[in-house]
Formats: structure tokens, sequence, C-alpha cells
């Protein structure tokens, strides 16, 4: 690891010209790694831009009023001397600007910052840490290598905690570990706004979204004899929703239920699109295998998946999959 960013510097510091990308749909991890990283180059003097297909989801608008993140981006005429992924874990994660650009992509210099399992290792300088607890926690390991810690104010530090209070669900997650609480205090100390994060992300809802949650919630599924708990949700139950929402209801509502070790949320995004999200209970149920044996990834206890179908056919599916782990 230490080589590899040893190496992620020698190319920052050739660089003049710096992209970077996160994962589409991005989460606060995503969005707080990347944008961390983006004021810090800016700090260094690099002309840097940040690039996705989607906007960045309202529920993280909060953190800056300035918007970074060019949806519309002509990467070849902006010819980056190197290229950053953050957070993602696989190519097809870095949606149409990754599948219009491949070639450039692939003569680039790519350096991938990332924590998930499934993770490819895909190209040149992976800094990658399945024991992290997130992109997040990474970066900042990486800044303090780097001596870019001493660049930290307290927008950047705001940034980064926003990354580890999602991926660890504000330290409850098993991902958290005492380094992860050690960052998160340098981050209170270098500014940070917590209780304003928490209550922006965890806590404040709309009467809406009780409304909906409350719809989806009086279609919980159980299957006792498996400890298997999920719901389904209809496109026309369940508009206007976003990813941190539908993690919402799956972690602090389904994966509650006192017995469960799996449970589920089974959602349509449009007609026909299905796309699937999974927490365990249990260390030794691994549900980002199952998913992989559908098409995403994620980490052991936490994990998604997408297809195209019924939405009843792929929740049999599903538990098929599920009845031969549990
Ligand atoms: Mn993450």
């Amino acid at each position: 690891m230490k080589t590899e960013i040893k190496k992620l510097w020698d190319y920052i510091n050739k660089s003049k010209k710096i992209l970077l990308i996160n994962h589409i749909r991005m989460d606060g991890d995503a969005f707080g790694s990347l944008w961390s990283f983006f004021l810090i180059l800016q700090k260094l003097g690099k002309n840097v831009k940040a690039v996705n297909d989607y906007e960045v989801p309202k529920s993280l608008q909060f953190l800056s009023k300035e918007k970074i993140i060019e949806t519309n981006f002509e990467i070849k005429d902006f010819n980056p001397d190197i290229i950053i992924s953050l957070d993602a874990s696989d190519f097809w994660q870095l949606g149409e600007i990754y599948e219009k650009n491949k070639e450039f992509f692939e003569e680039k210099p790519l350096i991938v910052i990332d924590h998930h399992l499934t993770n490819p290792w895909f190209w040149n300088i992976n800094i990658i840490d399945i024991e992290t607890s997130s992109t997040c926690e990474l970066v900042y390991e990486i800044y303090k290598n780097l001596w870019y810690d001493k660049l930290i104010d307290n927008k950047i530090a705001n940034f980064i905690l926003t990354g580890i209070y999602t991926d660890t669900n504000i330290f409850y997650n098993k991902n958290t570990s005492s380094k992860t609480i050690q960052i998160a205090s340098e981050l209170f100390s270098l500014g940070a706004e917590s209780h304003q994060i928490i209550f922006e992300l965890f806590r404040k809802k709309s009467l809406k979204k009780i409304k909906l949650f409350t719809k989806v919630l009086s279609h919980i599924e159980d299957f006792k004899d498996w400890k298997i708990v999920g719901a389904i949700a209809k496109k026309e139950d369940f508009w206007d929703t976003d990813e941190e929402e539908i993690s919402w209801l799956l972690n602090e509502c389904i994966a509650t239920i006192e017995w469960a070790k799996i449970a589920f949320l089974i959602y349509e995004t449009e007609k026909w699109n299905i796309k699937g999200s999974l927490r365990s209970n249990d260390d030794t149920i691994d549900v980002a295998k199952i998913c992989a044996l559908f098409w995403w990834g994620g980490h052991k206890l936490a994990a998604g998946f997408k297809k195209s179908g019924n939405i009843d056919d792929v929740k049999e599916e599903l538990l098929k999959e599920l009845e031969k782990v549990v």
C-alpha cells in the first residue's frame, strides 16, 4: 500500500490536469471522497475536473452550494494527465462516461482508490483496502501519508466525515474500527460539523417519505423458517426515491426485525428494471456473494444487485439463492 501511495504522489506531482470520477448514483462516501480530493488538489494548484453521469443527490447538496461535478463533459477535450477513480468497485460503476471513453481510460494512468470487497483491482495503481470502513477513511490516510492533511480545512473535514458516517451508519456497522473513530475525532478537531451532517442525512424526513415507507412496510413478508425478511416495492408505490432512502428503509426498519438474519428490499426503478438491496445480520452469511450471482456487488453485510424482469419472479429467484445459505 505504501508503495502505491508513493506512486500516486509521483503521479500527482507530475500532473497538471487531473480528472476525478466516482461511481454512478453516488452515495455519501463516493461524494465525500471525490469532493475532498477535488479541494485538496485545487489547493495544490492543479487543474481538476470531476465527472459523473448523474447529478449529486439532493440529500447531499447541503454540504456545498458550489457544483463541481460535471455530467456533460468531454474528457478528451480536457485531456487529463491522470484519472483518479473513487469508491467505484468496477468499470461499469463508472457509467457511460467510461463506456464512451474506454480507450481514453485505457491510455491514461488510472488510479483506483476503493474499499469494496468485489473490486477486481482493475488498473495501473490500486489503492484498495477492504478492511477500511469507507473510501473517505482511506483518502484521509492518503492525505496524512502525503502531508496533504495540512491542507484540510473544516469544509474538507465535513466531506470526509460524511463518507465515514454514511458507510458506517454513524459507527454502527461492523466495518467501524478504532481507527475509524480516531480519524473522526481528528476531523472533529479540524472543524467538521458532525451534528449538522447527522441531522441532514440521518434524522430529517419529509412527511411524503414517511407515507411512502408506510406503504412499502405494509408489504413486508417474513420467511421465518429461514430467518429472512423482505419487501418488494413496485414502481407505483415507490416513486421519487433515491438510494439513501432505500438504505434507510432497509437498515432502520426491515433489517432491525429481531430474528432476521437476512433482510432484503426489491424495488422497481422503472417497469421491469429491478434493483435489490440486501443486508446480513450474520457474520457467516456473505450477501455480496449472493448479489454477485445477479449483477452488482458490495460488502459482506450490505450489498445490492440489478436485474431486469418481473419483480415477483426476481423475488422468487432471490429467495431460492437465499435459502441455500441460511
Ligand atoms: Mn464506500
